[in-house]
């Protein structure tokens, strides 16, 4: 009892602190890094659309792989880890009252060091060096700036993750005996699978730096590509524990309720930190030199993640239930209609989480041996993650920076802003729904994914795809226009909305909750169990990958 009542005194000494104007500084550099790269993005996918059922065709010097490859890398990794890392690092000098000197100096040089490595690799791709894909699977390979781009990238990434570690140590050691606030908590097993995510795509790019200036012959592409998807899956669950964040804790203060019981919210961000990166192997379940028992632990792994999502949908209905009845919300659902649906700082993560119902249940799908069978490499599975990430994150991403940003520059959110925020959700929710439904019919009658052209000379099963690629292009031209609203947002919440202040919506613990124990914190040990589970599910496949390897492949240039 003790416990919480300090916490909560010292979560209300937090509240009046806010971010401080330099560390705000850092994270309205993240958001607009991540909001041109989004708009850049975003025009990218709407001439992917149009190209694909035949509307439009690139310039000549342009081809769709290095349009494909662009898209990919910017909205998947750079627009994702950007925004991440912005908000991230926000939450944690809210909670912290600031962030230390040493710790900004870090993220400085860690911003322009991620600038210089997307950069690198960007104009490889614009001179058409890099049409790789995002997943630049080796025996593809690129100009080798491309790589070493890669890896100015990570160390980019390492240097923040340094930083956020250096802070909560040093919160920690000058607040003995408490427990930190919730938000940085879950920033720490953020910076955390940043850390251990980016471990194996790391080893694989040294692998292949060698290879294409020639120092080694061959590749071994099965162990790279296994290294890919260690990052690639961990990636996935970065975004997950980053949106959780915003739910559990931002949600229910917006809704005007307190947060869950807070033993429970650690007890999911440890389980994310720990079962997530051996999951890597649903992403690979095609693949030759894996057994079927390997693949079977890598499937109960994701699957694994069934058990935390449960646990926060449970808490968030219950969350939203309480607050819509003590607002006179009666009956069954009657509580329902008492949210604030004409809020877009609950509208936009409510459709996130309402997206993760269908979201999840293709998952299951695309990890399920004999279901992958049918979807695997179509457009179905294209639009699984539209739905996932392009909804369920990016959604819950939008929502946040309708409070975030006005507060960071020190502005309001006006009436307009809101409703401007109301009509983009929708907008955005309408076309990833109809982009991504048709994607998934498209995919089940068999129409390839990276494909430019689908016509196979006009075979009849491939015409019937085509009905479905015109309406990828309905929604995506809806995307585009979403697209623009949200830029249009940000910027203007950043430089010119008027003046004035925005509240940072920190839920708080319910009364009477029990104390929040230290044992959450032992961040050492949580590694230490995280590196096992890796281990466990990773030593025995990849010695086996060496071991008995074929030969491995030289480099191809196929574009
Ligand atoms: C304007 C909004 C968007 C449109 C119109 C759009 C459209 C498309 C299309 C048509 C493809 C084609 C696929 C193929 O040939 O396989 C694609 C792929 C992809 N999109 Fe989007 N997308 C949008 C937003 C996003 C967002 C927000 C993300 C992630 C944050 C994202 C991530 C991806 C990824 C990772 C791929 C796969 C690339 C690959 O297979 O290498 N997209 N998108
Ligand atoms: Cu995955």
């Amino acid at each position: 009892m003790e416990l919480v009542k300090n916490e909560t005194v010292n979560q209300n000494k937090w509240l009046k602190l806010g971010v401080n104007p330099e560390d705000a500084l850092i994270s309205k550099t993240y958001f607009t890094i991540a909001f041109a790269t989004l708009l850049i993005g975003g025009i990218l996918g709407l001439i992917q659309g149009l190209e694909r059922a035949g509307l439009y065709s690139l310039p000549s010097g342009f081809n769709y792989y290095q349009v494909l490859s662009a898209h990919g890398l910017l909205l998947l990794v750079v627009f994702t880890a950007t925004f991440t890392m912005g908000y991230q690092l926000a939450n944690l000098s809210y909670s912290f009252g600031g962030l230390l000197p040493i710790a900004k100096k870090l993220i400085w040089v860690g911003i322009v060091l991620k600038v210089i490595g997307v950069v690198m690799a960007v104009t490889m791709i614009v001179l058409n060096e890099a049409s790789v894909l995002y997943t630049f699977y080796p025996p593809l390979a690129a100009h080798p700036i491309f790589y070493f781009g890669l890896v100015v990238l990570v160390i980019g990434i390492w240097a923040v993750c340094l930083a956020v570690i250096l802070n909560y140590r040093h919160w920690r050691k000058t607040h003995p005996g408490q427990t930190t606030p919730i938000l940085a908590f879950f920033a720490m097993g953020v910076f955390i699978l940043w850390f251990f995510a980016s471990l194996g795509v790391t080893i694989e790019v040294f692998m292949i730096i060698p290879w294409v200036l020639g120092i080694t012959e061959t590749i071994n592409v099965m162990v790279t590509r296994t290294l890919f998807w260690w990052f690639g899956h961990t990636l996935v669950n970065i975004w997950y524990l980053v949106a959780t964040s915003a739910w559990y804790i931002i949600v229910p203060k917006i809704i005007g309720g307190k947060h869950f019981n807070e033993k429970l919210i650690r007890l999911v961000v440890i389980l994310l930190v720990i079962l997530n990166i051996p999951g890597g192997f649903h992403h690979q379940i095609i693949d030759p030199a894996i057994s079927l028992t390997i693949k079977f632990l890598h499937v109960f792994m994701s699957l694994s993640i069934a058990v935390p999502s449960l646990m926060t949908a449970f808490a968030m209905f219950y969350v939203m239930e309480k607050a819509g009845r003590k607002k006179g919300g009666k009956g069954l659902f009657g509580w329902f209609k008492k949210l604030p649906w004409n809020d877009v700082r609950f509208l936009a993560p409510m459709i996130a989480m309402i997206a993760f119902i269908p979201g999840g249940a293709g998952g299951i799908v695309n990890t399920s041996n004999q279901m992958n069978q049918v979807i695997h490499n179509t457009m179905w599975v294209v639009g699984h993650f539209h739905i996932t990430v392009g909804v369920s994150v990016v959604l819950t991403f939008f929502g946040i920076c309708y409070w975030l940003i006005p507060h960071l520059s020190k502005r309001q959110l006006t009436k307009r802003m809101n409703k401007i925020g109301v009509i983009q959700t929708w907008i955005w929710t309408a076309g990833m729904a109809i982009m991504a439904f048709s994607m998934h019919i498209a995919g089940l009658i068999g129409d390839p994914r990276r494909t430019s052209d689908t016509t196979y000379g006009g075979m009849e099963a491939a015409l019937n795809w085509f009905h479905y690629e015109y309406i990828f292009a309905a929604g995506a031209t809806l995307l585009m226009i979403g697209v623009i609203i949200q830029v249009f947002a940000v910027f203007h919440m950043m430089f010119f909305a008027p003046k004035g202040t925005t509240e940072y919506p920190v839920a708080e613990p319910e009364e009477d909750q029990p104390s929040v124990p230290m044992w959450t914190e032992r961040w050492g040990l949580w590694s230490i169990l995280l590196l096992a589970v890796v281990a466990m599910a990773y030593v025995i496949p990849i010695v086996d990958m060496i071991v008995n390897a074929p030969p491995g492949s030289p480099p191809f240039k196929t574009w």
